[in-house]
Order: structure tokens, then C-alpha cells, then sequence
């Protein structure tokens, strides 16, 4: 069975060391969680920046930092969002490329976020396609709803993104799809051929959502931005905790997990 690359995201832009203390937020913190979540069989790490207060950032400086400071501690594949938060001037976002990491997110549709507004202006969203296009940092196309299918399709027919395609389907976002087997099963079917794509399932969908994909064949992301509980009741130790038990539901699959190596070969990345 093709290995599966798993992909911890390690922080999110919304919660806080109240909603969990084990959250990261300075640059050594992330950089350890980081390597926590790459012993326990990530390969990529998706990463949000916070500044000194904890609130998330779009500064080239910490992302930088962040940046070196994963690679002193781990061969991870480093995803950095230009999500970064609902709050930051998606100008500033698109700047974030500018340090060149090996992969980056592009949300190519605004949407309601839970209560807040996740603005994406496509004229903007088709100059940063094009921009990391220039830079060779591969685009993670984050699908929230069914038309966002589409609208990134519309890109790679316009000649703004390059095969392999690599989508992450995000399900349990308010505003968003549910997180359910239909919607799952309907997005995965106009997945085009020969393109990677993961599953993200966002709070209490997280295990059903990811094994759902893992047995579908798909990769997957887990992580304290996706959940912070391992079960109702019970916060989550650390990224760590969240991937070895991912890991081991893609082991049962008889999906090996993929390393650092396998992982890039699969995402076009080598
Ligand atoms: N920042 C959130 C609104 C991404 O990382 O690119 C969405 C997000 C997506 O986290
Ligand atoms: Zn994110």
C-alpha cells in the first residue's frame, strides 16, 4: 500500500496556553514540538508564527527564525501557512513565501470562519499562486467547500500552479463543509488524477475524518491546530501524541507511514 505522509500542524492561529498549555507559541517552542511531531512519524510540519504576545504574525523575521530553528532540530518538511489569522491583511500573509520553505498553503476562496471572516480576494490569490510559482514553493491548495475545488482548478488552467497538485481537504470548519463521510467521499471523487491531497478533520472529526481518508487512500494532518483534545474530556500531551496515534491507525491500514525521503518524492518535491 502507497505510504502515507502525515503532516502535524503544530500550533493554528486561534488557540491560546489556556485552551491547552502545551500549545507552542515562541520559535523554540514550535521548533521542539516540531521534532516531537517528526520522531512520532510526521513528515511535514504545517506552521503558524506567533509573536511575542502570542497573537499569530506574518513577520519575515519569526518566520525565519522558526524556520531555522526546525531545521536544527528535525529533517521535517516545513509547510508555513499564509492562512496565518483571520487578522492579518492577506498582503502581509502572501510576503511569508518570500522566506522559501519547501511548501506553503494557498487558500484560494474567502469563506465565514467560524465567527470571524477568512478573506482570500482572488486577484490577490492568483498573484501569490503565480509569485510562488517564481520562488518554487509548492502550494498546499486548502479546500474548505466544494466550489474551492473549482476555483483552484480554474487556477492550474490558467497556468498558475504546477502538477503535482496538492490539495488538503478541510472538513468541520464552521462556514465550511461538515465534517461528514458524504461530503468526504464527494470531494475525494473530483480529486484530479495523479494529484496528492490529505484529509484535515477539525475538532471532534479529527480521528473519524483522517482515518476515513488514511483508508481512502489519501494522506493525512493531525495536530494541536486541529484538535486540542484526544478525546472528549481529555487534552492532547503534544503534537506528538496526536501523530503516534495517527500513525499507528495508518500502520493498522496497512499504509507504512512515509518518511522525510518518501514524503517528497510523493508531494513532487525531491
Ligand atoms: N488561519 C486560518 C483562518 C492555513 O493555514 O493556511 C486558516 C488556516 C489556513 O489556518
Ligand atoms: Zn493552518
Amino acid at each position: 500500500m502507497k505510504p502515507a505522509v502525515l503532516t502535524a500542524a503544530l500550533t493554528g492561529p486561534v488557540a491560546t496556553k489556556a485552551d491547552n498549555p502545551v500549545l507552542p507559541t515562541t520559535p523554540e517552542e514550535i521548533a521542539s514540538e516540531a521534532a516531537s511531531a517528526w520522531e512520532s512519524g510526521a513528515s511535514v510540519v504545517h506552521v503558524h508564527l506567533r509573536d511575542d504576545t502570542g497573537r499569530p504574525t506574518a513577520d519575515l523575521k519569526v518566520a525565519r527564525r522558526v524556520v531555522a530553528l526546525i531545521g536544527d532540530r528535525c529533517p521535517a518538511l516545513i509547510q508555513l501557512s499564509t492562512g496565518v489569522g483571520l487578522d492579518v491583511p492577506f498582503s502581509e500573509r502572501a510576503r511569508l513565501v518570500e522566506s522559501r520553505p519547501a511548501m506553503a498553503t494557498l487558500n484560494v476562496c474567502s469563506m465565514s470562519f467560524a465567527s470571524g471572516e477568512f478573506r482570500n480576494p482572488p486577484e490577490e490569490v492568483r498573484h501569490l499562486a503565480a509569485r510562488m510559482g517564481e520562488l518554487g514553493v509548492k502550494p498546499e491548495l486548502e479546500i474548505y467547500d466544494t466550489g474551492h475545488l473549482d476555483a483552484a482548478m480554474q487556477l492550474y488552467a490558467d497556468g498558475l500552479l504546477q502538477d503535482p497538485l496538492q490539495f488538503s481537504l478541510v472538513l468541520g470548519v464552521r462556514g465550511g463543509m461538515s465534517a461528514t463521510p458524504s461530503n468526504l467521499a464527494y470531494l475525494a471523487d473530483r480529486i484530479p488524477d495523479g494529484a496528492a491531497w490529505q484529509v484535515i478533520g477539525i475538532g471532534r472529526s479529527n480521528l473519524s475524518m483522517t482515518g476515513m481518508g488514511l483508508a481512502m487512500g489519501a494522506n493525512a494532518r493531525t495536530g494541536l491546530e486541529d484538535t486540542l483534545f484526544v478525546k472528549k474530556g481529555q487534552p492532547a500531551a503534544g503534537n506528538g501524541q496526536l501523530v503516534r496515534r495517527l500513525a499507528r491507525v495508518s500502520e493498522a491500514l496497512d499504509r507504512p507511514v512515509a518518511d522525510v525521503e518518501k514524503a517528497k518524492r510523493q508531494l513532487g518535491l525531491a
